[in-house]
């Protein structure tokens, strides 16, 4: 112990009671030259591990008794902290057969993305998107929403919420509907046929912060991938990628969170890239591997991975693949704090 330590921290000790600490033991810490993020690379493998827990989650609560029945992906570097990363939650949502998730609404903004079954719902502001798998279905803050399966097969979906970003500034509200379902306001497609085709209704104009379409069904983007990898060359560190747009603004379909949806040609390696959005993956089709630091994933369909801010990351194909992902760059960037490297 040198001369110092001892008076300061009998200093410390002295005013810690008065709520008070001196910045000069954490600064470094706190405005650090780089990001530093306690969130660490993690991979979930749905087949093998997740779906099993899944069905049996599914015997042991309704999801009426459980409101939402999910089971959370929990960032390893964020124990206990319901987080992927330090912005975002995902988890992944089961619906049996005959089931309804109680309708609802909060000021968190959450996605979908199907990952398995085929015609469950999700209902929002009255209504109904019918879900298949690929599809990315948004229910934005304070909308009315319930999930209802009145198909014959189980169906999980990707959710993804901000309610980090929610509990940051202690800004959420919540309440239950009267009514386990939404009445039916408007006829399923009724949104994506005003609001998805490149028009709009002649006198309509934007009010709330969320695009108006709020189902993107995988068929129409899946095309479209299809449509510009056979009409150009990939970006070096992306691959085909398209983002999501709010069609209102041309930005993101909710202001707190950003989605993609990119394709990978077969044998395709991408160049090393980093942004301070930590991203979620999630595997729609092929095959391939993830490097992340030292952190190799191996990844096939349905697997989910997260790549932490400011980790530098390669994907490489080994068959022709598809990855949904979504990060919170929506935030940063009306920030002014989103950054990226391309190497
Ligand atoms: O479906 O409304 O995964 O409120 C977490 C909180 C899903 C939902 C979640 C939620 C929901």
């Amino acid at each position: 112990m040198d001369d110092a330590t001892a008076p300061r921290q009998a200093f410390y000790d002295a005013i810690a009671p008065h709520h008070l600490a001196p910045l000069w033991e954490n600064l470094h810490h706190l405005v650090t030259r780089a990001p530093a993020t306690p969130t660490v690379p993690a991979h979930w493998d749905y087949d093998g591990v997740v779906r099993p827990y899944l069905m049996q989650a599914g015997g042991l609560i309704t999801a009426k008794e459980a409101e939402r029945r999910v089971l959370i992906l929990e960032n390893p570097g964020l124990p206990g902290q319901a987080s992927i990363t330090r912005s975002l939650f995902a988890g992944l949502q089961l619906i049996l057969p005959g089931e309804v998730a109680p309708a609802h609404r909060h000021t968190q903004s959450a996605l979908r993305f199907i990952i398995e079954g085929h015609g469950a719902y999700t209902a929002v502001e009255g209504e109904r998107a019918l879900m298949e798998p690929g599809d990315f279905v948004i229910t934005p803050s304070w909308t009315w929403h319930d999930h209802g399966n009145d198909s014959d097969a189980p169906m999980v979906w990707l959710d993804g919420l901000d309610i980090p970003i929610v509990r940051l500034f202690d800004a959420s509200f919540a309440e239950p509907a009267a009514a386990d379902r939404q009445t039916e306001a408007r006829p399923a497609g009724d949104s994506l046929a005003r609001f998805g085709h490149n028009m709009a209704p002649v006198d309509w104009r934007p009010t709330g912060k969320a695009s108006p379409v709020f189902s993107y069904p995988y068929a129409r983007s899946r095309e479209a991938l299809a449509a510009i990898a056979r009409n150009g060359a990939p970006d070096a560190c992306h691959g085909h990628k398209l983002r999501y747009v709010n069609p209102a603004t041309g930005g993101a379909p909710m202001p707190t969170i950003g989605a993609c949806l990119q394709l990978l040609p077969a044998g395709f390696a991408t160049a090393p890239y980093r942004g301070t959005d930590g991203t979620v993956f999630s595997v729609v089709e092929g095959e391939g591997e993830t490097i992340v630091g030292d952190t190799t994933i191996r990844w096939k369909p349905r697997d989910l991975f997260v790549v932490p801010a400011w980790h530098r990351r390669t994907h490489r194909a080994t068959s022709e693949a598809v990855l949904f992902s979504f990060s919170d760059r929506p935030v940063q960037e009306a920030l002014g704090l989103w950054r990226e490297e391309r190497a």
